[in-house]
């Protein structure tokens, strides 16, 4: 029994030792290749099932491309610094922007013709603007108050407070959703503009600041990010940006001036034809696109 064995074993990584004898390196050990190329594969099948599902939850999360088609090119105003834009019943209504240059206009989309206008106080700043039922919410830049408007005559009805700046206002038939150009959205009372909630708002897992205009469809809110010739399309349930638009065309397209302030910024949906105008601050051009995937479009 000189040979015998005193014991026998299996290390870590598939090695076996064998105490007694000295055949494998000198070291005592015996390496059991079989085994060793057995969970070798099993270690690999397994990494490569983690980076698979890695992978694929980074897709699953990542913005989509959003593909569009511009339907019809339509004059607008070069001189309205465009800070709200919003379509209800065959006409645009617009908010502009800059102390003592600030309005909110009725506009025939057509023809971009203002045919009725009320200008701002000219320490007014106006922002973002929203349709709520038979009257006219517009925002104001730094000066903490809404102004509310009666939507046939523009007359101002009231006024409401709020904390911090105004950017972008849109309305879902339930409650308005608004920006202050953080990445963060609000969703605020439509009668008592109370702050209901709000959401940080992220695009492949990081917030998106400089929120701007707004555009209420359906489950998502559409956002253009001041100084981004983006559009994007918003889960107003999670706050994920669920599409991103490249309106890179549509900017070289407008003939804007070649101002630093001449950029992308109103966006507003026709729910009867299912297509978005878009246009931009002293842009002399308005844009009727359809998107893809929107309002049932394929
Ligand atoms: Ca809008």
């Amino acid at each position: 029994m000189g040979n015998s064995r005193k014991s026998a074993g299996t290390a870590p990584y598939g090695l076996q030792y064998d105490l007694d004898s000295k055949r494998s390196c000198g070291l005592g050990y015996h390496v059991d290749r079989k085994e060793v190329v057995r969970k070798h594969m099993a270690s690999s099948l397994r990494a490569r099932a983690l980076l698979f599902c890695v992978l694929a939850l980074c897709a699953c999360d990542r913005a989509a491309e959003l593909e569009y088609r511009v339907l019809r090119t339509l004059p607008h105003d070069s001189g309205a610094y465009t800070q709200g834009l919003v379509l209800h019943e065959g006409w645009l209504w617009e908010s502009t922007g800059r102390y003592g240059e600030s309005s909110v206009r009725k506009v025939r989309i057509d023809t971009g013709e203002i045919v009725q206008i009320h200008r701002l106080p000219e320490q007014y700043f106006g922002e973002g603007l929203a349709v709520v039922d038979s009257q006219l919410v517009q925002l104001t830049w730094k000066e903490g108050v809404a102004f509310v408007y009666e939507l046939d005559s523009l007359s101002p009805r009231d006024t409401l407070a709020y904390e911090g700046e105004g950017w972008g206002l849109c309305y879902d038939g339930q409650a308005l959703y608004m920006t202050n150009g953080s990445s963060t959205l609000f969703r605020r009372d439509a009668r008592t503009f109370e702050v209901l909630d709000s959401l940080e708002i992220t695009r492949d897992g990081f917030p998106i600041w400089n929120l701007n205009e707004l555009e209420c469809v359906g489950e998502d809110v559409y956002a253009n990010v001041f100084l981004r010739d983006e559009i994007l399309q918003i889960d107003k349930a999670t706050g994920r940006v669920r599409g991103v638009l490249d309106a890179w065309t549509l900017v070289v397209g407008s003939r804007r001036p070649a101002e630093t302030d001449a950029v992308l910024n109103g966006i507003a949906y026709d729910p009867s034809a299912r297509t978005f105008f878009v246009t931009g601050k002293l842009w002399p051009a308005l844009f009727e696109l359809e998107i893809d995937g929107v309002g049932g479009r394929r």
